[in-house]
């Protein structure tokens, strides 16, 4: 499992991001090539490369992560008006940084998925 991604130098301070929220097991910051006025990415600090490395025991750790999403959408007022969530996995679901992560998204009307 690797551990030495561009999200884990993040975690470690040794390059800067734009951290808006951490706790023990999460750490939160601005995506550098947002897709939307709001793009915030949640991380946890524990190694899982992709969402099909996560065991039974990350259940708490999946429902943290979501939850310090939810918390963040609605301190920044999109809790209304509504935000996406996304988790990449692997090459066809357009992952590409191998330590997971959830996408935030919001602060405007989204297009929506599919034909
Ligand atoms: O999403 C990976 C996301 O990570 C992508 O939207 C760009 C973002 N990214 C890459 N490097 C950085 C740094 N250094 N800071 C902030 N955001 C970053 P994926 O789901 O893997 O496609």
């Amino acid at each position: 499992m690797s551990d030495d991604t561009i999200f884990h130098k993040i975690i470690n301070r040794e390059i800067p991001a734009d951290i808006v929220y951490e706790s023990d097991s999460v750490i939160a910051f601005k995506d550098i090539a947002p897709m939307a006025p709001v793009h915030v990415l949640f991380v946890p600090k524990k190694s899982i490369a992709t969402l099909n490395d996560a065991k039974a025991e990350d259940a708490a750790l999946l429902g943290e992560l979501m939850l310090a999403a939810v918390e963040y959408a609605r301190r920044e007022g999109m809790a209304d008006n509504g935000y996406r969530v996304v988790m990449n996995c692997n090459a066809d679901g357009g992952q590409t940084v191998y330590q997971l992560h959830l996408h935030l998204l919001g602060g405007t009307r989204l297009a929506g998925f599919g034909a």
